[in-house]
């Protein structure tokens, strides 16, 4: 499925607000007759003004309240995914408070239009307008805080990534800077994804396609580059390390655990094997998903290096790959094995 919070838009904040529904209040123009009485046309043009203003108003707020989605219809993952990004009961406060103001407005409406009717001088009329313009500004001027806090967090929420639950998912993980992004980047349709020699670059989920050719037609598989995990109690992973938990827990139907057996990532390798043994155990075996082993930047390895890990993990040659992904030696290996795998799988 598509992000759901793909149609949270911009959020206007109360000056913009105000600007829009003030501007079209006063090129509103009110049914009379020419011939009416100057009073009567000026209660029927401060009515009309008042209320276009204040409908206006109501109407944009209910739109911004509407195009958050519920968190709490939403599938597991966005809706976990959501509450890593944002604190979803300041979320719903917000709302909240924004809801609580349309009464108000419409209140404020009722009673100038009401007051209109008794005028006995048209300048009243125009005191009038201006009084519930007043009114008006305030309240919105005091949601203010929370237009913009709106604003900030479809910031985080927008660049979610689209789900599609009907194709297999490849979740790439790993310690911060062995070159995971550069390998997704490389194997998969994402060109866009972010390199860089410090950790911690890959902040979100970044997905990417493989297309695969099945006997009749051409499919997809679905490769998410996460954001690097340190080897720490999770009550102590922040929220970029939660997303890449996230999504090994939830949508991965196989796992690239990606290794850099050298120093170059800045963080030593009993570390990175105790990662992958945490990875095995909760998010491997329990829900039966394998893991392709990748020791990578082997343009830096020394064969002690690649010979400690393979020791150390207990493996032979042929269960692990050997990649660099600066050159993209053995990744088209990678590749034809990924599309090998799904091919005439559902
Ligand atoms: N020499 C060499 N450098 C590599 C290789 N793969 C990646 N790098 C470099 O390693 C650094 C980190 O690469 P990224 O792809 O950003 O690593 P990452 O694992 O996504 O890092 P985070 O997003 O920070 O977790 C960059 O400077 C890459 O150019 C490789 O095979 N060989
Ligand atoms: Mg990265």
């Amino acid at each position: 499925m598509k992000n759901p919070f793909s149609e949270f838009y911009h959020v206007p904040n109360s000056k913009e607000l105000l600007d829009i529904a003030f501007k079209k209040s006063m090129k509103s123009s009110a049914q009379v007759s020419k011939n009416a009485p100057i009073l009567i046309k000026a209660k029927k043009k401060e009515s009309k003004r008042i209320q276009v203003a204040i409908e206006e108003l109501i109407d944009r707020i209910l739109k911004i309240i509407k195009m958050v989605p519920i968190i709490d219809d939403l599938p597991d993952f966005y809706r976990e995914l959501a509450s890593i990004l944002v604190d979803i009961d300041e979320l719903k406060l917000t709302l909240g408070k924004l809801n609580g103001i349309l009464p108000v407005l419409s209140k404020i409406e009722r009673e100038h239009l009401s007051r209109l009717n008794r005028i006995e001088a048209p300048k009243e009329g125009d005191q009038l307008r201006r009084s519930a313009f007043g009114r008006v500004s305030s309240i919105i001027n005091k949601q203010n805080k929370n237009l913009e806090y709106l604003n900030q967090i479809r910031g985080n929420l927008k660049e979610i990534p689209a789900i599609d639950y009907t194709l297999p998912c490849i979740v790439v993980a790993g310690y911060p800077n062995v070159g995971k992004s550069s390998i997704v980047k490389n194997i998969s349709t994402n060109k866009k994804i972010e390199i860089k020699e410090y950790p911690f670059t890959t902040k979100k989920l970044n997905m990417g396609h493989l297309e695969i050719e099945r006997r009749f037609h051409k499919t997809k598989i679905q490769c998410l580059d996460t954001p690097g995990i340190l080897d720490r109690p999770m009550a102590k992973r922040n929220k970029i390390e939660l997303q890449a938990i996230l999504a090994l827990r939830l949508i991965s139907d196989l796992i690239l655990f990606v290794f850099d057996p050298t120093p170059a990532s800045g963080y030593d390798v009993d570390s990175q094997i105790e990662l992958f043994n945490e990875i095995k155990e909760n998010f491997s075996k329990e829900r039966k998903i394998e893991i392709i082993i990748i020791f990578n930047k082997i343009d830096l390895a020394k064969e002690s290096e690649i010979a400690y890990l393979k020791e150390k993990l207990n493996l032979i040659d042929g269960q692990f790959y050997l990649t660099n992904a600066l050159s993209g030696e053995n990744l088209d290996k990678l590749i034809s094995d990924l599309k090998e795998r799904y091919a005439e799988k559902k």
